[in-house]
Formats: C-alpha cells, structure tokens, sequence
C-alpha cells in the first residue's frame, strides 16, 4: 500500500484527479477493450468505505486510511484492521442495474461498491482513456487507490484519462455508485420509474495515440443544404498537422490545416447527396483521417424545420407518427443492449412508427445508432421531470451539464431531430428562467435541430389551450393530455376544442391509460384491455381535431417499473399505460394505433 501513497505524493495534482474529459465522440469505432463482465460488489448503507466515523470523506484527506474501500486493502499483516474484501464478496453483471440482478436490492437507494481487477499494456507513445456509458446516479471513480473523478447524472457517459496510472499488471479499478434520490438532483425525489441503480452502460478503455481525434461534427447546413459543415477537433494536435474528411460514395475529399485551438471548421459542397428519411434512411461511411489513423463513421444527411404549424424534414411535410418509450429491457430492468434496443424499436416499427420519443432521459447510444439505421425520428429529453430544484444555481449546471453531454454524444445522429428540455413542470418564473437557459445553451451548441418540451394544457369551458411561457421558446408545442384517465370524460372527446396562442407545429407528447393485458370486461372499466381500446379510440377523435397537429407520441409502448404503481393483481410495481405488457403481450389498444398510422397520410 505504501507504494499508492508514493505514487500519489509525486503524482501532479492534476494527474491524482484526473479531470474528466468532454465525451469522445464515437467510442465504439476507435481501439477498444470492454471492461464489462463480472464485478465484485459491496453494499454499503452506511458509506463506512467513504467516510470515517466523524464523517470525513477518505479520499479528501488523501491519507491513508485502511477504511477507505477503493484501496481494495490486502493486508499481509495479521494485526490490521480490514473490515472489508472485495474478492470474497459476490459479484454481479456489468453493465447492469442492481435492482433487477439482486433480489435482495430490488428497492435498495443508496450506495454499492464495484471492484474489477484487469491486466492492460500500454506500450510508450499510446494513451489510454476509460469510458462509463453512465452509472446512476453519482459516481466516484478510483483506479489503483487513486481518485480520477466523480460524475453526477445517471444517463450519460464519461471518461478520464488514465495513462498515468494504468499498470501492465493487477489494476483494481473501483466504483462507488450512488443512487440515493436527492432535492436538488437532476430528476428530483419523484418519478414516474424506477431508479434503478449501477453501473448501467458499458465500461471501456480506449486507446490512443499521443494526439487522436477527439470529437467531430457532421451535418448539412441549416441554411444551404447544399452543404455539408461541421468541426473536427484533435486532442494534442501539433501545429501544421492537417486532417482530412472523406466521403467516398459522394467523392467528397476535404482536407485542412488545424488551427491553433485544435480545430478545424468545415464547410464543403454536398450535392448529388441522397437524403436520409425514415422510408430511406441513407446512410453515407465517413473517414475523418489525422496522421495515419482513420475514424470511421456511419452518418446520414438530413435538415429539419418547422414553417408556421408545419414540421420540414429535407423541406418536406412530415407528420409525426410516434411512440413513447422508457429504457427497459425484457426482464424488467434498465436496458443498455443492441437485443434491447432492437426490441423496443422494432415494436415501434411494426406499430407504424416514424418516430420514438425517447422518455424522459437520454437512452443508450445502441438506441439511437439503431433509430439511424431502422429510419426513426427521435425525440431526445433530459430528466428535467416534475419538481426541479429550480431556484438552485447548482441544480441547474447539473441540468445543463447532462443536456451538452447529450448533444455532445448524438449530434452527428440524422435520426435525432428534437432535443426537448423538460417534461410536466410546474409553471413559475424561476422554472421559466432555468428551461429557458437550457435552450438557449441547446441551440448555441446545436443550432440546426429543434427544441420542445413537453408541457401540460389546460382547459376552460370546454376549450383547452396551451398557455405556457416556454411555447414561445421551443419550435414545436408539445404537451401531455390524459383525457379519460386524469380527468375529463371520453365521451366529449369530440366536443372538445382546442386553441394555441403560437402559431407553431404542436405535438400530443403524451395520452393514454391503463389496462391489464389479459384482463377484459366493460369499456366503462377502468384496467380492462377494453377501457383502454376505447379510450384510445376517443383521443384520437379528439386529436384529430387539434390546429397545427404535427404529431403525437402516446405514452407507452411497454409497461414498465414504477415504485408508484401498486395496485394488487393490477399494477403491481408497473406503469400499465403500455401498449404492450411488460411480458410482451400487445394489447387491444395496440392494434387501434397501429389502424390509425396506416390510414395517416
Ligand atoms: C405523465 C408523465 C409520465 C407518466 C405518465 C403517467 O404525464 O409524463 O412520466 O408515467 O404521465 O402514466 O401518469
């Protein structure tokens, strides 16, 4: 142990915490090993591996402590006190929640451990950096006793550079995950699903060169979309290196000096280019080459707009035909797989779907390449959900940090069109302020896709409008309406109007209800396959009625976890809003979607 303190002692600070770098764009194209697998695991209620008995945080002090777990401690002595051992504790699948791994831990909020051990060579002149898809909620990350980082936010990915401190032989890397619900964390104390806890994504290494490229962006542009633009930017680039973009299927070759801060901005001609659409989602191979190294990528060409009421994609009308969706995988956990994702989209698909909302945080990177290759349009949020801690300073770079990371991991995706900002919060001048920040950063950092949120309309002698502030700020007009569930009576459906103050394309984000798949009776009924078929079919009347209507995204494709659901023989633990069950039974309702989008033009 005694080396680690050594090492920290002449390790520069900023090495000891390695800072963590912006997310390396795509990360499953570069050199790469996986460090998934099986994990040693501690469950710690207490946090005794993380604070001494007055509460001082071990890794703050940076002395060591023979408490402090993620000196994975072997005493060789028989005199010490070790109160814990990773190696002789259980193991569990990484990635992959607690919850649902562990019976034990299906309702546990708190703190775990996670150890794995590994060999890894770096020859001289390479560079090694490790990635975490995401851990919900807060991580704390140590490799070989030293501290790299923490990151906060359970559904976007990280990395830290460990070239310093990675060894040809037994690395012990350590995780504290926590996932206790918190005031003023980013989604708050209350949600509509389960907080399931881990390390959800996939964990890599990915090595480099002394210099790579780190990050790029590729897209028509939004005025002329006879042009292709973006930037590429090289991590440690030397002065006068060049890099080159070729396309070559469209015998595009464009090379260019790197500036001074790294970068190189771009602007070339894209004619002859075959749009991407959902009937024809195009996909063109993209080389970005630096020295000797090509990153490849898959990317397709697309532009998205809105005119008066009216949503463009590559200037032609589309109507939304959606469907909204958590991230759950078939035993009832979080999903992070290509099978899961395969799964959700191609339910959505066979229902008719051009387009996924992708509910209410951002879902893993396999979902989104999945909607580029399968032509979906996706609808990206951030857990801005309910009750935010709005007035907080803190709250909201934790808000703002999770939305640049989100646009920074999917921004060269054409399947992506609307990064939405918030879901069903309530009104007040403070929540006004902090959303709209949030889309002023959204659109300084993407300003070619457009922005929503989805908020709630009200209704007043029959006439229901949105009079939300945020409509005048986002460019679509979305909103959630449970006619015949929270309220309101399905047999007015047709009578009921509605009115927008925006002159903008609005979208039905959400409406629907619940029905236990299997169970019939009335359609008056309330959890009868059939109260939800009827229900179904009203709404529609109703929403076929809305000015402007762009679009609609019904909630839900499948049921799914939610610690607010507890009706016995009924709900059980589940969300039963799904169109399907969570054992992958289509319900009734299924089938009267599904007859709605054929007949939609
Ligand atoms: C909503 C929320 C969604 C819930 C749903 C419900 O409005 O946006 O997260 O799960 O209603 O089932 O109540």
């Amino acid at each position: 142990m005694k080396k680690f303190i050594l090492l920290l002692a002449f390790l520069p600070a900023n090495l000891a915490f390695s800072q963590e770098i912006p997310s390396l764009q795509n990360i499953g194209n570069r050199k790469t090993s996986s460090l998934n697998g099986k994990w040693n695991y501690i469950v710690d209620l207490y946090e005794t591996g993380y604070y001494n008995f007055h509460l001082d945080q071990y890794d703050r002090k940076m002395d060591f402590q023979m408490g402090a777990y993620y000196f994975n401690y072997h005493s060789p002595n028989k005199q010490d006190l070790v109160e814990y051992d990773f190696d002789k504790s259980p193991v569990m699948n990484i990635p992959g929640d607690w919850n649902s791994q562990t019976k034990d831990l299906f309702y546990y909020e708190g703190t775990v451990w996670f150890k794995r051990s590994f060999d890894y060579s770096l020859k001289a002149g390479k560079r090694l950096f490790l990635n975490f898809g995401a851990v919900n909620y807060k991580a704390d990350v140590y490799l070989n006793g030293i501290k790299l980082g923490a990151h906060t936010g359970g559904f976007t990915s990280f990395s830290f550079e460990v070239s310093a401190i990675i060894k040809n032989k037994n690395n012990f890397l350590v995780v504290k995950v926590d996932n206790k619900r918190q005031k003023d964390a980013v989604p708050s104390t209350n949600t509509d699903w389960w907080n399931y806890g881990g390390i959800t994504r996939d964990i890599t290494l990915i090595e480099t060169e002394e210099a790579f490229i780190e990050d790029y962006s590729i897209q028509l542009g939004k005025q002329d979309s006879t042009k292709i633009n973006g930037y590429i930017r090289v991590n440690n680039a030397r002065p006068q290196d060049s890099v080159m973009i070729r396309i070559p299927e469209l015998n595009i070759s464009y090379k260019s000096i790197i500036a001074a801060d790294s970068l190189v901005n771009f602007e070339f001609s894209g004619r002859n280019i075959k749009y991407w659409t959902p009937g024809s989602p195009k996909l063109y191979r993209v080389l970005l080459q630096y020295n000797n190294q090509t990153l490849e990528d898959e990317v397709g060409f697309r532009t998205i707009a809105t005119d008066g009421g009216k949503i463009l994609l590559n200037g032609r009308l589309v109507f939304l035909k959606g469907i909204c969706m958590h991230e759950e995988n078939a035993k009832g956990g979080r999903g992070n797989s290509k099978e899961d994702a395969l799964r959700l989209l191609s339910w959505a698909k066979e229902l008719g779907c051009n387009y996924v909302r992708l509910a209410h945080y951002p879902h893993n990177e396999n979902i989104i390449r999945l909607a580029d290759k399968m032509g979906l349009l996706v609808w990206e949020e951030i857990p801005v959900y309910w009750t935010i801690d709005f007035k907080n300073p803190a709250t909201y770079r934790n808000a703002e940090t999770q939305l640049k990371d989100m646009i920074a991991r999917d921004k060269n995706r054409a399947a992506v069109i609307i990064w939405s900002m918030a879901n069903e919060t309530p009104l007040s001048a403070e929540r006004t302020k902090f959303i709209t920040d949030l889309i002023s950063v959204a659109r300084e950092k993407d300003p070619t896709r457009l922005i929503s949120a989805a908020l709630l309309s009200e209704s007043k002698d029959g006439i229901h409008t949105i009079n939300d502030p945020l409509g005048a700020y986002i460019d679509l007009v979305a909103f959630n309406q449970y006619l015949g569930w929270y309220g309101g009576n399905l047999e007015d459906a047709e009578k009921i109007k509605w009115s927008s103050i925006y002159n903008k394309p609005l979208i039905v984000s959400e409406f629907g209800g619940d029905a236990r798949q299997g169970l019939h009776g009335s359609k008056y009924d309330r959890w009868n396959e059939e109260f939800q078929e009827y229900l179904y079919i009203q709404n529609l009347k109703m929403i076929d009625k809305i000015p402007n209507l762009a679009g609609l995204s019904p909630w839900i494709l499948v049921d799914f976890r939610s610690p607010r659901r507890l009706l016995p023989g009924i709900q059980d633990g589940y969300n039963r809003k799904g169109l399907i069950s969570n054992e992958g039974k289509k319900k009734k309702a299924f089938w009267i979607m599904k007859k709605y989008y054929q007949n939609k033009p």
